[in-house]
């Protein structure tokens, strides 16, 4: 049985328990242990069956039991008990975009739906819009959205987001550059940074839709296109990138901007919680249900505030609790860019850099930062020169001597990126990691399918006196390599024991701590510092991505400690 298969069982279950009216930390549980397993590099089905599953994020003895009887039986003995309970079709209505649970739940009790058939008819008999919070709108959509059930296609590949934000970019600037175009923006889970992308979602507002939605048809980048309608353009790009466009009236842009930037799960979220204010939101407006009266607004920031919640950032928009933070006024302050004050990850020609000591000290002045770690890899690296324990005493000096000639306070600090050995032990001396002002522990060979012996060695790191940091610590590589088996909460734990610092490496590859890892990591109390892991001078600039990823995982300044002077 295969980790896909294993995290849409336990996601139907979720479903399965929201319709039943099951609380929503319980629903929460499912969810996110069907995630980690989804991220799991490692196959889940032989993690149960030795008996280690429970060192998955977020999965402890009943889910264990519940992945046990699954791989054995097939079944899931809740899930099947709860489809017996539920009307079959209930699951099926589920399926319709936008239309969440706790909806399809009152369609069933309040008007006895319990079959796809059924729900049109229904909507057909307008008597979905009698219910209280639900109108003409929604009914629209069950039919639109029924059409569609039979037909929901395969998704294409994702790509990474240095893949395709640049090319997102190009064509927002086409728009905005146009005399037809109002306003345009990039949506969807480009402005919310995502990891990976599946599409490029643009919106725009326009008085001459039309005219608009033709001239992107023909834009040079583009090699198919959809038909062009005032209501916006799907379009795909030579490199095969799908794009859709939507175009709607100056007035809705803060409903369409909300919409289209998603995600899903926070919208289909937002929106049931409006239900019960009587409220229907969606791209178009938000329609009182009393009066029938329809609010549109030109800025998101207004879309929120009518609906009580203080302005989300995009980031934080996957419905993890950002709404009931958002109501509550308790939003985190995210960290910015211009609060970075250094890069703690760089190499240089030493190792497998392209620049020297030199160039990429001149390059982080550049950027205005105060400090720089050189970090080249350690003796036993496989590539690039082996930097020996006298070449590394030699560099040394060679840092000291660039910060005394060069006439600035700008600091170099000199560093490693010492290799985890397969015991857990460094490939340096402790008297020659005690003379670096900053050392990073990394694993790069030996990865082995077990996650007690990577855990083990990743915490023998850890726990070293002389570490000051773990370098991407998953080891993920987004379009290549799964991150290798870890117990996350354990070396967790570790770290925040030992005041071992976590990074968040920004190369878009890596984003090594994940969003989800270094928001578990922060809440347990372990530093973090963001860093580019930069083999040139212009790898510099990739920090935009480390970042990203801090501010997806809820992160403000006092939890990274280079927002800060360099305090060593
Ligand atoms: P992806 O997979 O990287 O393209 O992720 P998104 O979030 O860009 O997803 P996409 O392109 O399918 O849809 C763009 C936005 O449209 C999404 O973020 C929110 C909105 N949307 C899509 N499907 C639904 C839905 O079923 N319900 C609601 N309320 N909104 C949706
Ligand atoms: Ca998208
Ligand atoms: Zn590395």
């Amino acid at each position: 049985m295969t980790n896909a298969e294993i995290a849409a069982a336990l996601e139907e279950l979720a479903v399965l328990y929201q319709l039943d009216g099951a609380d929503r930390y319980r629903v929460l549980a499912y969810t996110n242990a069907a995630r980690a397993i989804k991220d799991q590099g490692k196959s889940v089905e032989e993690l149960a069956l030795d008996g280690q599953v429970t060192e998955l994020p977020g999965v402890g003895k009943t889910l264990e039991e519940k992945i046990l009887a699954l791989i054995e039986t097939g079944d899931i003995p809740a899930a099947v008990k709860l489809k017996e309970k539920l009307p079959a079709g209930l699951i099926e209505i589920n399926r319709i975009p936008g239309l969440g649970p706790k909806t399809v739940r009152r369609l069933h009790d309040e008007l006895g739906v319990s079959t796809p058939e059924e729900l049109r008819e229904a909507a057909e008999n307008r008597q979905v819009r009698q219910l209280k919070g639900l109108g003409p709108k929604v009914e629209e959509n069950i039919i639109a959205g029924l059409d569609r059930l039979s037909e929901q296609p395969e998704g294409p590949a994702r790509r990474r987001l240095d893949q395709i934000r640049p090319v997102a970019e190009e064509l927002v600037e086409a728009l905005r550059s146009h005399p037809a175009c109002d306003r345009a923006e990039i949506a969807g889970s480009v402005r919310r940074l995502t990891d990976t992308c599946k599409d490029i979602d643009l919106i725009a507002t326009s008085d001459s839709p039309l005219e608009l939605s033709s001239h992107m048809a023909g834009h040079d980048s583009i090699a198919e296109a959809g038909s062009p309608s005032d209501k916006g353009v799907k379009l795909e790009t030579h490199s095969g990138i799908g794009v859709d466009l939507r175009i709607v009236a100056p007035d809705a842009f803060g409903n369409l901007l909300q919409h289209f930037t998603g995600s899903a799960a926070h919208n289909t979220e937002l929106r049931e919680i409006a239900v019960g204010d009587g409220l229907h939101v969606s791209e178009h407006g938000i329609t009182d249900e009393k009066t029938g009266e329809t609010e549109r607004f030109a800025a998101e920031e207004e879309v929120y505030r009518r609906l009580g919640y203080e302005f989300i950032e995009p980031e934080l928009r996957e419905n993890r609790g950002e709404l009931e933070a958002a109501r509550e006024g308790n939003l985190p302050e995210l960290v910015e860019i211009a609060q970075v004050r250094g890069d703690l990850h760089a190499h240089t020609t030493l190792s497998d850099g392209k620049a020297s000591l030199e160039e990429m000290a001149d390059a982080a002045r550049a950027i205005g930062y105060g400090y720089l770690a050189i970090t080249d890899h350690s003796a036993s690296h496989g590539f690039g020169d082996h930097v020996t324990a006298d070449r590394l005493w030699q560099r040394i000096e060679e840092i000291r001597d660039h910060n005394r000639d060069s006439g600035d306070d700008f600091l170099l600090l000199a560093g490693s990126e010492v290799n985890i050995q397969t015991d857990g032990t460094l490939d340096y001396e402790d008297d020659l990691l005690a003379e670096l002002d900053w050392v990073i522990a990394s694993i790069h060979t030996s990865f082995k399918d077990d996650a007690d012996y990577m855990t083990a060695r990743m915490i023998a790191a850890i726990e070293h006196p002389e570490v000051d940091c773990i370098g991407h610590p998953t080891g993920r590589l987004l379009d290549r390599r799964a991150p290798y088996p870890l117990n996350i909460e354990a070396v967790i734990g570790a770290a925040a024991a030992n005041h071992t610092i976590f990074e968040i490496n920004g190369n878009p590859n890596r984003r090594d701590l994940s969003d989800i890892h270094a928001r578990m990591a922060a809440e347990a109390g372990v530093k973090l510092v963001l860093t580019t892991d930069a083999h040139s001078t212009a790898g510099l600039g990739l920090m935009e991505y480390a970042v990203a990823t801090a501010r997806r995982a809820w992160l403000g300044p006092d939890q990274i400690l280079n927002t800060g002077p360099w305090w060593g």
